[in-house]
């Protein structure tokens, strides 16, 4: 029987100039432009293999060896989008064009942490069956041998995500096509431009966010004045200076609007209404400590920023990560007891 496959292999991205709101729930079209840095680490990837065959009966997916139902209709997107766009460039027959595709996604991020942390931290960043759909559109994209820009088609899968289809740091651009055509991602630099850069991530909770974040954007759309503000005004000018920061590698410029930026995301969520709450103690408390050292030092040593979740991701240059780490450890060692400091809640850390 002839099968053809593609496997690739995913990393997640952490945003410094976040993503919130959709202009378009169907198309997924951000309210504004976003920008994040994309992790590059075995520790934390998915890998897809997805395959096409004339023996096989229908549409099916596999989500770490288990099977999943195909009726959710951002996947449903992606493949019709995927099917119609190779239609289109003729580059495969009629009849391969009619096989059913098979898609098999599994991640190592249980196996990386050695539990569940960071398969769950994921999940706070972004569903893993979204994810799961993203990394089949880059897939697929390569089995149909699609040419040209496939961020568009993963925008589909999860808004985010399509962020993630470049290395290095990358902006995902609203666009003005009312289609959707132009809310595509592009690289500004890869990662060998600041090869220095390093992310923390301390998992505070490994617990599932309470508001989805698709839920989340749509309050706040409807209820935020604070939101309105921030896409008018605060995000242009953030992107235009964050990325100048970048192009020059100037790190004190980076880190203060990437906390600012990530600040000012928690506080449209705290002005939506009811409020959507994403950081408890644990990270306020790690905010404080980041401004803490970074006043001690002098210097901006790092930048924490949160997304829809507790969980905190720093951004630092190598040659701080032992003195930052050793603060973190010092303040919030993973072996303290429940309830001596914040109940209940240990932090982790990993790079
Ligand atoms: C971001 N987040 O830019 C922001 C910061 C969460 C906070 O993108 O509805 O899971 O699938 O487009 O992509 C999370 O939003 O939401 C997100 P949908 P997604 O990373």
């Amino acid at each position: 029987m002839e099968v053809k496959s593609v496997t690739c292999v995913a990393p997640v991205n952490i945003a410094v100039i976040k993503y919130w709101g959709k202009t378009n729930e169907k198309l997924i079209i951000p309210l504004n432009d976003s920008l994040s840095g994309t992790l590059h680490t075995d520790h934390m990837c998915a890998k897809t293999t997805v395959a096409i065959s004339s023996r096989f009966t229908k549409d099916r997916i596999w989500l770490n060896g288990k099977e999943e139902s195909l009726d959710n209709p951002r996947l449903v997107a992606c493949i019709t989008e995927v099917k119609d766009r190779a239609r289109n460039s003729g580059k495969l027959t009629e009849e391969e064009l009619q096989w059913n595709v098979h898609i098999c996604s599994e991640n190592n991020f249980r196996l990386a942490a050695g539990s569940s942390v960071i398969g769950r931290l994921v999940y706070s960043l972004s569903s893993f069956f979204l994810l799961s759909v993203f990394f089949s559109v880059y897939a697929l994209a390569t089995l149909y041998k699609i040419d040209g820009d496939i961020s568009a088609i993963a925008r589909r899968g999860s808004g985010s995500a399509c962020r993630s289809i470049y290395g290095g740091f990358v902006q995902w651009i609203t666009g003005t096509n009312p289609n959707g055509t132009d809310s595509i991602a592009e690289q500004i630099v890869p990662a060998s431009h600041w090869p220095e850069m390093r992310v923390l991530i301390l998992v505070v909770s490994d617990s599932r966010k309470k508001i989805s974040s698709t839920s989340g954007m749509q309050r706040s759309c409807e209820t935020s004045e604070l939101l309105k503000h921030r896409v008018a005004k605060c995000v242009p000018e953030r992107m235009t200076e964050i990325t100048k920061a970048i192009l020059k590698k100037d790190f004190e410029t980076f880190a203060k609007i990437t906390m600012q930026d990530s600040n000012q995301f928690h506080a449209v969520g705290l002005d939506t209404f009811p409020p959507c709450v994403y950081m408890n103690d644990v990270s306020h408390g790690i905010a404080n400590l980041i401004h803490t050292i970074n006043r001690i030092a002098g210097r901006t040593l790092a930048a924490y920023t949160y997304d829809a979740g507790p969980n905190a991701c720093l951004y630092l240059l190598e040659k701080d990560v032992p003195s930052v780490l050793a603060a973190v450890n010092y303040f919030f060692p993973t072996d303290r007891p429940k309830g001596e400091y914040y109940r209940g809640l240990n932090v982790d850390v990993t790079s």
